[in-house]
């Protein structure tokens, strides 16, 4: 391992195939505050930003903030922000150095310094990769949870939050109190309508606070949708060996990700923006047919995948995608049950998205692991599976693969796999639903009822829908008899 560590003054030294900021880092203004500063943030918007700086946009680079663990911002820090994006395909693989994040602030050890990050006038968006559950609100019903333990704690003590909704209205309000334009508030996470839902998530928390902040919040504040899309498996060792050997110097917090990028955003902002369009983003009227056909596509297939492939013993998505059987269910899923949900945007070429994220799923240079994608099972079934089960149900019509999906998810939550071994169970409704499973033993139809009662996922409706519900038990109890391999075998002839 290289001692030698990335930095602003060791760029220099970096060899000629690795491509480097060759604009003054350090004299770029910060203009955009992410909340959420994770590897996709990284591989992704950060990287749209960088372009623009590069292309002498001085007024918005990155102040990240992570909102849990000061990991990112101990592994940046002494890198001066810097760090190293490798895209990978088959055999290739290219290396650039980012130079976008110039700084990380960590929110719970310090609130008040990104309070006032946030309120600084050069800060004209605040943007967010919280994940779906850092939004502390009911799936189901796209609505704030305001018994959301957080949120009980951030509204009792407003000044200090340490949620993202909290930090939003704080700073909204102390700029407000200063005269100060709100910023535009920018969700790149995957939930539908992701600038319609944060909206009203931000405005509910407002009023709970002031009913005029709350007027405020929905008459001032603009919230557009974006659909975001990269696929950003976690880093391992072998990415920082790999970005070790072909720098010659050491970058403790490397993103590694795959060539296909796409950001598309509503054309919404009220004070400013970069010109996102120059990077390679599409700026539109109307994202929300974009969204629904990345999350209900991609990522529907995504958890399909995540938890069918991990059940039958496959630990990334290409490996599962190598298997027949699962290739041709995935295929099965997006034509069959998805596609004739979707309002596919003008313009929009379905047939050739389709099977560009069949080649992408099958990327086998980016080991992304299905236990990676079962995590937050609780947030992520309602966007990708649920509202298009609903669209199937109104229409009449077969929802097979989707039950079978969402019968999977059951299956990973019972917290045993196929050979007995505890399956650990990543999800903020962990407690509840292992309490759940754990009552209803491998009995299908018990877990199955119990399951279905959770009313965050499932909402008031599907659990009253018998076609949905026996579809959903008798997937679990096949799942529990025949194991997933045979059961996926068997749903994709
Ligand atoms: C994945 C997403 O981890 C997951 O749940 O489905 O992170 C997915 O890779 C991205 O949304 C792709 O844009």
């Amino acid at each position: 391992m290289n001692s030698a560590r990335l930095s602003l003054s060791t760029l220099d030294r970096l060899p000629s195939g690795v491509a480097r900021p060759r604009y003054d880092v350090a004299g770029q203004k910060i203009g955009i505050v992410h909340l959420g500063i994770g590897a996709f943030h990284r591989a992704h918007q950060a990287v749209y930003v960088d372009d623009r700086l590069a292309a002498g946009e001085r007024d918005w680079a990155v102040l990240g903030a992570s909102l849990r663990s000061p990991d990112t911002r101990d592994a940046l820090a002494p890198q001066d922000g810097l760090y190293s994006l490798i895209v990978r395909s088959g055999e290739e693989s290219t290396v650039r150095v980012i130079g976008a994040v110039r700084g990380v602030l960590v929110a719970p050890e310090n609130p008040e310094a990104l309070l006032s990050a946030m309120s600084r006038e050069g800060v004209r968006i605040v943007s967010l990769t919280v994940t779906e559950k850092g939004y502390c609100h009911d799936p189901a019903r796209g609505a704030l949870r305001e018994d959301h333990p957080d949120i009980v704690r951030d509204l009792a003590d407003p000044g200090r939050p340490l949620t993202a909704p909290g930090l939003l209205v704080e700073a909204l309000r102390r700029r407000r109190a200063a005269g100060i334009a709100p910023f535009t508030v920018l969700s790149c996470d995957n939930l539908s309508a992701n600038g319609r839902i944060v909206g009203g998530i931000v405005a509910r928390f407002a009023e709970l606070r002031d009913p005029d902040l709350g007027r405020f919040v929905v008459g001032e504040v603009a919230f557009p949708s974006t659909m975001v899309d990269r696929i950003v498996p976690a880093t391992t060792d072998a990415d920082r060996a790999s970005v070790d050997e072909r720098l010659g110097l050491a970058d403790a917090w490397p993103v590694a990700t795959e060539p296909f990028s796409q950001w598309v955003i509503e054309d919404a902002f009220s004070a400013g923006r970069p010109r996102f369009e120059e990077a390679g983003a599409e700026l539109v009227a109307d994202v929300e047919p974009y969204e629904a056909m990345k999350l209900r596509l991609l990522n529907g297939s995504h958890s399909t995948l995540a938890y069918l492939g991990y059940l039958a013993g496959f630990e990334t998505v290409s490996d599962a995608m190598s298997a027949p059987p699962f290739g041709r269910l995935v295929r099965g899923l997006m034509d069959e049950e998805v596609s004739p949900t979707l309002h596919v945007p003008g313009g929009a070429d379905l047939e050739g998205y389709k099977a560009q994220l069949l080649d992408r799923f099958s990327n086998a240079a980016l080991r992304h692991r299905t236990f990676q994608i079962a995590t937050d099972g609780s947030q992520k079934l309602p966007p990708r599976l649920l509202g298009t089960v609903r669209d199937r149900l109104r229409s009449g019509a077969p929802i097979e693969r989707l039950a079978l999906a969402v019968a999977g998810w059951m299956r990973f939550v019972s917290g045993r796999d196929e050979v007995g071994r505890p399956i650990e169970l990543n999800d903020p409704m962990a407690r509840r639903l292992r309490a759940l499973a754990d009552a209803a033993g491998a009995d299908a139809s018990r877990l199955a009822s119990a399951l279905l009662g959770v009313g965050e996922i499932f909402g008031a409706d599907l659990p009253h829908d018998r076609r949905f519900t026996s579809a959903v038990e008798r997937s679990l109890a096949e799942l529990f008899e025949k194991g997933a391999a045979r059961v996926v075998d068997e749903a994709s002839r």
